[in-house]
């Protein structure tokens, strides 16, 4: 059997894939990129056509999304000490943070980086990043009354669900969010960095980054 091949860029969702290949102790080939590629490697567009990372190749199977990689390896290998089975009480609400993670809570953010940071200088735009940032904070407020009284997200104990809106929350930390955390969040994402795989993922690419 061939190994699954990742394609990285330091700090960037792709962190949500290698995270949960390194918590899964899977054999990988890792591809680490300058962030963004399609600027600084331009050659990447004839692998992902997007020119976006993560790119996820197993065998005839192509990904793009980062959360649904992180399914895609708990269904594929049966991985579901990290995952829940379809007849799981918590099944809909573990499918719910997984997509909850990327579409309403990081695209916001997005949204700010690319327009605080991104853009040449008249670009930027300082009210759609200041939207977007509280548009951000506003959608933890789910999240915030979930984690009052848990450890993690779903089933009391470690899924990619954490990994999938850890890596929000990661990143909302990188662009200067976390002080608008509660507490019960701050110390969610601090129990999470402090894993082993999270320690290990979040270390290779640092000098290709594009957040440090
Ligand atoms: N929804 C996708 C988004 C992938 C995505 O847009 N990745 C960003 C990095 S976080 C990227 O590669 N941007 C480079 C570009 O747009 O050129 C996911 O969850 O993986």
């Amino acid at each position: 059997m061939t190994k699954p091949t990742l394609w990285h860029c330091h700090n960037s969702r792709s962190l949500r894939a290698l995270w949960a290949l390194e918590e899964m102790g899977m054999d990988y080939d890792l591809v680490e990129l300058p962030f963004p590629p399609r600027v600084f490697q331009k050659d990447f567009l004839s692998i992902n056509s997007l020119g976006t990372v993560p790119y996820f190749v197993d065998g005839e199977t192509h990904m793009t999304e980062s959360s649904g990689i992180c399914h895609y390896l708990v269904e594929r290998y049966q991985r579901y000490d990290f995952g829940l089975q379809v007849d799981h009480a918590e099944f809909g609400d573990y499918l719910n943070w997984l997509y909850h993670s990327d579409a309403t809570l990081t695209f916001p953010q997005t949204i700010y980086l690319r327009y605080t940071f991104l853009e040449p200088a008249e670009r930027k735009l300082p009210q759609a990043a200041e939207d977007y940032a509280n548009w951000y904070i506003a959608r933890l407020r789910r999240l915030n009354a979930h984690m009052e009284n848990r450890e993690f997200l779903c089933d009391n104990r470690f899924t990619i669900a954490d990994i999938a809106v850890g890596y929000a929350l990661y990143f909302g930390e990188l662009n200067g969010f976390s002080e608008r955390y509660t507490p019960q969040v701050k110390d969610y994402l601090a129990r999470l960095k402090a894993r082993p795989a999270f320690v290990k993922s979040v270390s290779i690419g640092t000098e290709s980054s594009f957040l440090k």
